[in-house]
């Protein structure tokens, strides 16, 4: 355990591991060898938008990072601090020898194209189904469309690249791990499998020993 944490108490994560969102931070707390403790904060039962929670998020959204003092809320920008603070701990997410230049490209690829089209695809056809709804076929067709389009872009980036940032795996390939896994196990999966470049990524990032930790403590089975 790195020197700074000792002395403040176990690392927390508020929210729930069915969230894509909780799921990036614990992919990268895993990456770095940090152990922390899930703090249950229930979607289902509005505990989000609790007062007491509202005093952690005032955005009143999962995930929250509580790290000794330091409380923090987004997702990418606690992966950011991990990837900083703990730079020394674990796996490097932000190596001297990767494309920085790529590495931010694709941070931003991850948040503003992948994001936007799995998640709506996800919730549709995971989150909804969970809590006794129906996928909205429409805006399954759509959001599948637009999927589709993007990750067309990752397969050709891929094809010359191992990772997203060139050589070294980075903290940009973890943005993305959790709704990769999510994505994998809806019916759509083969947005995910049919694309060469896309799949051998996906096989060898989810391969990780700190990925296989991470997705054993997802509430769904891993994949096939
Ligand atoms: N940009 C935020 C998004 C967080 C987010 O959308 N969390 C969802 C769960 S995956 C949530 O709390 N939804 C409830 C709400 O928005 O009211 C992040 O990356 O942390």
């Amino acid at each position: 355990m790195a020197a700074e944490r000792e002395g403040k108490g176990k690392v927390k994560v508020y929210g729930m591991a069915l969230s894509g969102n909780v799921v990036r931070v614990a992919t990268a707390l895993n990456e770095k060898g940090i152990d922390f403790d899930i703090v249950p904060v229930d979607l289902r039962t509005a505990a989000h938008k609790h007062p007491d929670f509202l005093a952690l998020n005032p955005f009143g959204q999962i995930p929250v990072l509580q790290d000794g003092d330091e409380v923090l809320y987004e997702s990418r920008a606690i992966n950011r601090y991990i990837a900083t603070k703990y730079k020394a701990e674990g796996a490097d997410l932000l190596p001297a020898a990767a494309s920085t230049a790529k590495l931010e490209v694709w941070l931003e690829v991850e948040s503003n194209h992948f994001y936007p089209a799995v998640s709506q695809l996800v919730y549709q056809l995971l989150v909804k189904p969970l809590l006794g709804g129906a996928p909205d076929t429409a805006v399954v067709d759509k959001q599948a469309g637009e999927l589709a389009k993007v990750l067309d872009v990752y397969d050709a980036h891929l094809a010359a690249n191992r990772y997203l940032a060139g050589d070294h795996f980075t903290l940009a390939d973890v943005n993305h791990m959790g709704y990769l896994f999510f994505l994998g196990k809806t019916p759509k999966a083969e947005l995910l499998t049919s694309r060469p470049h896309v799949k051998a990524w996906w096989d060898d990032i989810s391969g990780r020993p700190a990925w296989k930790k991470t997705a054993a403590a997802i509430p769904i089975p891993p994949p096939a």
